[in-house]
């Protein structure tokens, strides 16, 4: 068989495990330049194109697979108060990628049930996943590269943009935030704290394959302080490479500035509460997280239809 010319195919099937392994074996084999988004057990686009293959600065990942093979993960932290905001957030990375990627919840409930996390939920952790998104190298079974993702974010840009920064001499990358927040209280009250690094931590890529970040076992991550992991004490600084603020726009710290087009965010993260809570119905750009919402909730009502 011959591919030629440019073809895409917008299917939504379910496949099995088997099948979705063989096909990605002969995919990743053949080297051609064939993207293919697999969720879970469903495959839903699939974009064939004859142009040439893509290399990224550091050389070693082809069409956006990790130099393993593998599909780019990505881990998003769930929350059971805000399934809407993961839903969306899924949504929008999905909706702008054009490098293959796989999607997973990181829900806490699933963890526990798995033996994978057992540690009491403290006072201070305002998310479900404010300590289990540190498993994210764990559940990408320490090989290629991972990304992990707090629930309320909204991308605007493709997830390529942000692989194609990955760097393999660091052990994680993220954005470098200088943060103080000024907020006394977070969403529906949770009390608000502040430390060093503080939202480093919400999106990070993470080389999961890199021998330090084997620190990161599940009785680590069951264990350990909040300071331990949010500032990332288990890496040295010149291990933790930068990504732009633009990657991580916090809502009322990071400021778009209109002569400044490159200070206009790829992915508004709603540090401080949502548009899908009720007081943030508001905030600065609640009408674009609003926006992707209808477009999701069409997009489901087609899939049922
Ligand atoms: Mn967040």
């Amino acid at each position: 068989m011959r591919w030629e010319g440019f073809i895409k195919i917008v299917e939504h099937k379910i496949l099995s495990s088997n099948i979705k392994q063989i096909l990605y074996s002969l995919f990743s084999s053949i080297h051609c330049s064939t993207w293919i988004c697999f969720i879970k057990e469903e495959i839903f686009l699939v974009e064939i194109m004859s142009e040439g293959t893509h290399l990224n600065a550091s050389g070693n990942c082809q069409n956006g697979f990790n130099s393993n093979g593998n599909l780019f993960k990505i881990f998003i932290g769930y929350d059971s108060q805000e399934d809407v905001a993961y839903e969306v957030c899924r949504y929008s990375i999905l909706k702008r990628t054009s490098i293959p990627i796989e999607i997973f919840p990181i829900k806490q409930c699933e963890l526990r049930e798995k033996g994978i996390y057992w540690r009491e939920r403290g006072k201070l952790e305002s998310t479900e996943f404010s300590f289990s998104r540190f498993l994210t190298p764990y559940l990408a079974n320490y090989n290629g590269w991972a990304m992990f993702v707090d629930c309320d974010f909204l991308y605007l840009g493709d997830i390529k943009e942000l692989f194609d920064m990955i760097d393999e001499k660091y052990a994680i990358m993220c954005v470098h935030h200088d943060y103080t927040p000024k907020e006394a209280t977070k969403m529906d009250g949770a009390i608000q704290t502040v430390y060093p690094r503080k939202n480093w931590s919400s999106m990070v890529l993470y080389n999961c394959g890199h021998p330090k970040n084997r620190v990161l076992t599940p009785e680590v991550v069951n264990k350990e302080t909040g300071a331990f992991l949010h500032r990332f004490q288990w890496l040295e600084d010149k291990e933790i490479g930068e990504i732009p603020f633009i990657w991580n726009f916090l809502v009322g710290h990071n400021a778009f500035v209109v002569s400044d087009p490159v200070t206009y965010p790829k992915a508004i993260h709603y540090t401080l509460g949502g548009p899908w809570f009720e007081q943030w119905k508001d905030c600065e750009f609640a009408d674009l997280w609003l926006n992707e919402l209808e477009e999701y909730k069409k997009s489901v009502e087609k899939k049922v239809k």
